[in-house]
C-alpha cells in the first residue's frame, strides 16, 4: 500500500508540549471511589460550557480535603493527547458556610462517614 505509519516516541519530558491551562470554578458533588471528583463547574470560556463531570486530580491529598457541596477553584490542565486533570485545587467556600449563607440543603443519602451523596440549593440567588 505504500503507507508508512510513523510512531513518534517522546522520551524526554523536556520535549513534551506544555498542557493548556484553564481556570475552573465549581461545586464538588461527589468524590468517587476511583479517585475522581465530580464537579458541577461554571463555563470555561474557550473550552467548555457549564456542566457536571468527573475530574482526576494531580494531588491525591485533595481528595481528603474537598467535601461534597463545597465550592472549589482549580487549574484545569489539558494535555495535547486529550488527557485532563485538576491542579492547584483550592476550597473557596466550605459546605458549612454555604449551608448557613445560601440555604443549601442535602439530598440523597448519608454515607457511613456522615457525608451525603449529593446537595441541592433550597432557595436564594447564586450560581449554585
Ligand atoms: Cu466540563
Amino acid at each position: 500500500m505504500g503507507l508508512t505509519v510513523v510512531s513518534v516516541a517522546i522520551s524526554t519530558t523536556g520535549c513534551l508540549p506544555k498542557p493548556k491551562q484553564y481556570s475552573l470554578k465549581g461545586q464538588v458533588l461527589e468524590i468517587s471511589a476511583s479517585g475522581e471528583i465530580i464537579v458541577k463547574h461554571e463555563d470555561i470560556p474557550g473550552f467548555m460550557p457549564a456542566m457536571t463531570m468527573p475530574y482526576k486530580v494531580r494531588d491525591p491529598d485533595v481528595l481528603q480535603e474537598v467535601e461534597p457541596g463545597g465550592l472549589i477553584a482549580a487549574a484545569l490542565m489539558v494535555a495535547k493527547n486529550g488527557n485532563y486533570w485538576l491542579e492547584d485545587v483550592r476550597i473557596t467556600e466550605s459546605l458549612p458556610h454555604l449551608l448557613s449563607q445560601r440555604g443549601v440543603v442535602p439530598f440523597g443519602r448519608m454515607l457511613a462517614d456522615g457525608s451525603w451523596t449529593g446537595w441541592r440549593r433550597a432557595a436564594g440567588p447564586g450560581t449554585f
